[in-house]
């Protein structure tokens, strides 16, 4: 699957729920979100974000499937980069990718305290604040911590678009943030969260 930038997304087709012109600051923010369902690695993007650990040495879930994609000159950056603390950001090339570059970012393993929150909170503002710097348009982001770090999705989904809302607010040259999410459960997640969060 190779993403078309003009394929429309849940949250397009969501986009008439603001007819008033007064919301149009907030439409503009919703009209840059999608959600769509299958592999981050075949997104033609300016910057998927992969979800890491703190050696950036690769492992399972969607690092391992970045590290398979993009090539063994990944992991050769990564080592020159030497790790990445829960919360914070790192960027690489995207090699053998159809993206271009590459946002480690590691989310923290869930523990049910109040850090949690906060640590993942900063993946994504961080992530998007590299991508800033970088000129990114266009960027993918996983369900970080999703995984084997155990965050429930329904939290993290929240965490996710709220972030990202706030973040396109205060910075317009982001014109799309796609959530890729690998299952149908997932997926459908999203979509709820985004629909009772426009509501
Ligand atoms: N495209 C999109 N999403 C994917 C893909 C893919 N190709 N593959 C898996 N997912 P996880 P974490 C989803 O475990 O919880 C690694 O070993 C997956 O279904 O990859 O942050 C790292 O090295 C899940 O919803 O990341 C760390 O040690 C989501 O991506 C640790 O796992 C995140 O799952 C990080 O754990």
């Amino acid at each position: 699957m190779t993403y078309n930038l003009n394929v429309q997304g849940y949250c397009n087709l969501l986009f008439p729920a603001f007819p008033d012109s007064g919301e149009v600051m907030k439409s503009e923010i919703w009209k840059k979100l999608e959600v769509l369902q299958g592999d981050i690695t075949r997104l033609k993007v300016d910057a998927i974000v992969n979800a890491a650990n703190t050696s950036l040495l690769g492992g399972g879930g969607v690092d391992g499937a970045i590290h398979r994609a993009a090539g063994p000159e990944l992991l050769a950056e990564c080592k020159r980069i030497g790790g990445c603390p829960t919360g914070e950001a790192k960027i690489t090339k995207g090699y053998h990718l159809p993206a271009k570059y590459i946002i480690h970012t590691v989310g923290p393993v869930y523990s049910g305290k109040p850090s949690d929150s906060r640590l993942l909170k900063n993946c994504y503002q961080n992530s998007l604040a590299l991508a800033g710097e970088n000129n990114i348009a266009t960027i993918a982001f996983p369900a970080i911590s999703c995984g084997v770090y155990g965050y429930p999705i329904e939290e993290a989904s929240e965490i996710a678009v709220n972030t990202s809302c706030s973040f396109l607010d205060s910075n317009p040259f982001i014109e799309k943030i796609l959530f890729a999410l690998f299952s149908r459960h997932n997926y459908d997640i999203y979509v709820d969260t985004i629909g009772k969060l426009m509501a």
